[in-house]
């Protein structure tokens, strides 16, 4: 039985032909050992020599490592070992994000980065909308989406939350949203929620202000496209869907089906239980880049510094795997939440730029005088950025902004 070796040190990398991961390693063992530990486990190797590693098995199918710096290593999948056609990310994830998390030679293992060759990225579609088409529909060619999450997450009726939306609308938010873990429990039915909505998102526009709401339609593989069209045909705007616990096949599912026709909003609640620890699990980069494969048209990215969820907070590339140009799909529109406020608006666009929905829960409906001047506190906080002006130089003239500064400080 022959021992083959995965290390092909200092050969150049091969982006057209291979999935190029990187991945962070903490071990007892020499880094190389723990390396081919991974390449073998995750390809065609298993922890003994096999008799039946057919002649050109591992010459064609084996991952070859061609970095290590420090604790990062590189490994590359020919891209042989992907399916063909359908654009699976479940065999992608068991390949690159599978058993090795498990290997009990590792004391922590983390997947950094992933990129994949033309092969594999012409098998998605990316998304239908994305970051430009969600702009068009509201009319805001280039000041940033704001937004909330109607809070209390759950709890309200469809009238009590159509009422939140339209006053969130009345203050100048152009995107209101369902949260995480609210889809069609008995206190608001999801028919009579979106039906609702609906109406206060017509009647703003009636007014003159354009706004969506994603109607959360997070629920079982087999159903998610069924109650996707029905919740469309309630009048909603926009869906939410909870990516980590719904799956990446849900977002593809609901991105490539004809019949629904409007964008996808992308949570990841979850995320945290393998984001958050630096020397083990997944980082966010990886999920985005797969999110934006899968047609998601927005996603949670985190607020990129300030707010109350420290797991997945930086950015670590996400910004630019939601609108870099490097992949042949529109853009996706990154969304900054959780723990948001008037006072640290500032500090998000500084870190992220003009193109991002900023979307704050507690930072509207915490507002002392209610969620309309919740509302006009946040989109005062945006204008302000968006003009370049100090917030608390805008908040002078502007009264919503000075009471939520009063309330919550600014950064
Ligand atoms: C925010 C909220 C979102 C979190 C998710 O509410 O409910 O679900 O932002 O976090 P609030 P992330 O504004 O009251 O904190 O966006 O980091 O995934």
């Amino acid at each position: 039985m022959e021992s083959y070796s995965y290390l092909h040190l200092g050969e150049p990398e091969d982006p057209d032909e291979y999935v190029v991961c990187k991945y962070r390693v903490t071990t007892d063992l020499p880094i190389e050992k723990a390396a081919e530990a991974i390449a073998a486990e995750q390809s065609t190797g298993t922890w003994t020599g096999i008799s039946t590693l057919d002649s050109g098995i591992f010459e064609t199918l084996g991952a070859r490592i061609t970095r290590i710096e420090g604790d990062v290593i590189t490994v590359e999948f020919p891209a042989e070992d992907f399916s063909i056609e359908v654009g699976s990310v479940p065999q992608i994830l068991s390949v690159i994000a599978g058993n090795l998390f498990g290997l009990g030679s590792l004391k922590g293992v983390r997947l950094e980065d992933v990129t994949f060759p033309r092969s594999i990225t012409s098998q998605f579609k990316g998304p239908k909308y994305g970051a430009d088409g969600l702009r068009k529909i509201l009319d805001r060619p280039e000041k940033p989406l704001v937004g909330t999450i109607v809070k209390p997450k759950i709890g309200l009726s469809p009238k009590r939350t159509a009422e939140y939306v339209y006053e969130a609308g009345a203050g100048g938010l152009t995107n209101s949203k369902d949260d995480e873990t609210l889809v069609d429990q008995p206190f608001c039915p999801i028919e009579a929620r979106t039906v609702a909505v609906a109406e206060a998102l017509d009647k703003l526009k009636d007014e003159g202000h354009l706004m969506v709401h994603a109607i959360n339609v997070s629920t079982r593989g087999d159903k998610i496209v069924e109650l996707a069209e029905k919740v469309q045909g309630w009048g909603a705007k926009q869906l939410m869907v909870d990516v980590i616990t719904c799956g990446f096949g849900a977002v593809q599912a609901l991105a490539e089906d004809p019949s629904i026709k409007v964008p996808i909003h992308v949570h990841r609640t979850m995320h945290g239980a393998f984001t958050k620890d630096p020397l083990h699990g997944v980082a966010m980069l990886p999920l985005t880049k797969l999110v934006r494969m899968c047609g998601g048209d927005a996603l949670h990215i985190g607020t990129l510094g300030a707010g109350k969820m420290s797991a997945g907070a930086h950015d670590d590339g996400n910004l630019k795997a939601c609108l870099g140009d490097d992949v042949p799909y529109k853009t996706v529109m990154p969304v900054c939440s959780g723990g948001v406020y008037p006072g640290i608006v500032q500090d998000i666009v500084d870190r992220a730029g003009m193109n991002v929905q900023i979307q704050a829960g507690g930072g509207v409906a915490g507002h002392p005088n209610g969620v309309r001047c919740g509302a006009m506190g946040m989109s005062q906080a945006v204008d302000a950025a968006f003009a370049g002006i100090p917030v608390a130089e805008y908040a002078k003239d502007h009264k919503a902004l000075a009471i939520a500064l009063d309330k919550w400080g600014s950064k």
